[in-house]
């Protein structure tokens, strides 16, 4: 009975996976990969690799750019400003919550590198896709 209690309780931690998303790669204003599936109890690790950027949860669509202090929620997140400026590559771990889609965009430059396509999504759907959400980004 104990050991089938534990090991439904380690199921999380045994299945999550971490997926790894590059930012700033090449030095361009860019997210790569642009869009991860993730299961809740996933990690997302950004790494930062030139630049000054920030990881931030904005609207789908309407107001995308930038994306507001904190992020938009529930559920979402905000890396804040990460620097690579010195080289030391920062990164942003965020812990999956919920399956629901969540869009994110960089707020550096009020809004000049989200209105130029440095966008991301987690979890997008049929009926909101990234392509949808980096076209809504660059428009806004
Ligand atoms: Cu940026």
């Amino acid at each position: 009975m104990f050991s089938k209690v534990l090991f439904f309780a380690l199921i999380p931690t045994i299945f999550a996976a971490n997926h790894a998303v590059t930012v700033g790669a090449n030095n361009a204003l860019s997210f790569t990969p642009t869009s991860v599936v993730a299961a809740v109890g996933d990690t997302i690790t950004f790494t930062v690799v030139s630049r000054n950027h920030s990881i931030t949860t904005t609207n789908f669509s309407g107001a995308v750019c930038p994306p507001p202090k904190g992020g938009v929620g529930p559920n979402g997140w905000d890396s804040g400003f990460l620097s690579d400026l010195d080289g030391s590559m920062p990164k942003f771990v965020y812990t999956v919550k919920d399956t629901t889609p969540h869009f994110a965009a960089c707020m550096q430059a009020a809004g000049a590198h989200c209105r130029a396509g440095m966008t991301f999504a987690l979890n997008p759907s049929a009926t909101q896709t990234y392509a949808q959400f980096n076209r809504n980004a660059m428009a806004s």
